[in-house]
């Protein structure tokens, strides 16, 4: 099962849910991860995913958990469609495991269009935390996708092991500047941890409503996959490396937009009902430092092994290229996160 699914294997799992009467789908971009279509069918909108086997079906669990509880919170989340199967997937053997959500209003950006956008979507990742501290759930063990160790053991084995592949030179120079840089920064320390979404990338957060684009109300977050019991400063890490590089992914210089940092702060921190402690405030200054260095590694493994992240087919000639050059990207926002430290410490600290 590699490569986009044909038109028989979307017909089959659009089949699978009986809840869909005359669905239509088509395939809707964005994701880096999961083969994506937007269903309409007669009562209303639908998101229909291929879901990418590194994610265990069980990952449903924890997103039903999670989307259930924000529901009953009145925070808006998608709802899992159930099968005929009987699961909130549907398993096509060879073709794959499927899921289907019913669709949240609104549009995503790329990247973020000013401080303002920058505060509401802010008080959005607050209100999402906030409705999610009483959670009770035990979450199912998936995938680590912050976990900075095993990305860096994963960077080294691919490094080792690719040693014929054309990007082999540039990875492994790019890679020993990485190792080299984890060295040098401070370790997490022991913090608790909270229910988090896990991949706070800007297009995760969904925006609708009328007058200019950057205006918009924030009304929801998708991509559920990464819900979990995490450290604040992973999440918040993960949301600024995205959210503060208003270049986006696709470039090899970065900069990190202090104002857009400040705007979200102030925005996230409005929002909470369980402020974070000093301790976990002197961590949330390093999570952005952490989570650009991961990322590096993340892209950098995956320029070798080209089998995760999804890319651009016309503007690179294969994967190895285009992750090699949003390595190099994560790695120049890495730099701008630790000429941005005191700053950052600053604000995060104010009051403490
Ligand atoms: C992936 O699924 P998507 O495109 O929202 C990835 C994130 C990375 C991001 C980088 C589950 O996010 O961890 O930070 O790409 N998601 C997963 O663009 O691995
Ligand atoms: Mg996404």
């Amino acid at each position: 099962m590699t490569g986009a699914p044909s038109d028989s294997d979307l017909a089959r799992a659009l089949a699978a849910f009986p809840e869909l009467v005359h669905p239509v789908a088509v395939p809707l971009a964005g994701g880096l991860i999961h083969h994506t279509f937007a269903v309409v069918a007669h009562d209303g909108e639908y998101i229909l995913q291929r879901v990418h086997p590194l994610f265990a079906p069980v990952v449903h669990d924890n997103i039903a958990a999670v989307t259930d509880h924000l529901r009953r919170k009145h925070v808006p989340a998608p709802r899992l469609l159930t099968s005929s199967a009987g699961q909130p997937w549907a398993d096509l053997g060879p073709e794959g495991v499927w899921r289907v959500m019913t669709r949240l209003p609104g549009v995503s950006f790329h990247t973020v269009q000013s401080p303002s956008q920058a505060r509401a979507a802010g008080a959005q990742v607050g209100r999402f935390h906030a409705a999610l501290t009483d959670l009770e759930h035990t979450f199912k063990i998936v995938r680590q996708t912050h976990d900075t160790p095993t990305h860096l053991a994963t960077l080294r084995a691919a490094v080792a092991e690719h040693t014929g592949h054309r990007l082999h030179a540039d990875v492994a120079a790019l890679a020993a500047e990485v190792f080299a840089g984890h060295a040098d920064l401070p370790a997490p320390g022991d913090v608790p941890l909270r229910v988090g979404h896990g991949d706070l990338k800007f297009n995760n957060l969904l925006f609708s409503g009328t007058g200019p684009k950057d205006q918009l109300t924030p009304t929801g977050i998708i991509d559920l996959d990464t819900v979990d019991r995490m450290p604040l400063h992973r999440e918040l890490g993960d949301a600024w490396r995205s959210w503060c590089n208003r270049g986006g992914e696709d470039q090899a210089v970065a900069a990190f937009d202090l104002e857009i940092f400040a705007a979200s702060l102030e925005g996230w921190l409005s929002a909470l009902t369980a402020p974070p402690t000093p301790h976990e405030r002197r961590a949330l200054v390093h999570g952005v430092e952490w989570i650009s260095l991961e990322l590096t590694a993340r892209f950098a493994a995956d320029a070798l092994r080209e089998c995760y992240f999804g890319w651009d087919r016309a503007r690179f000639p294969a994967a190895g290229e285009h992750n090699l050059l949003r390595a190099r990207g994560q790695w120049a926002l890495h730099q701008a996160t630790l000429a941005t430290r005191d700053a950052r410490a600053e604000l995060l600290l104010a009051g403490t």
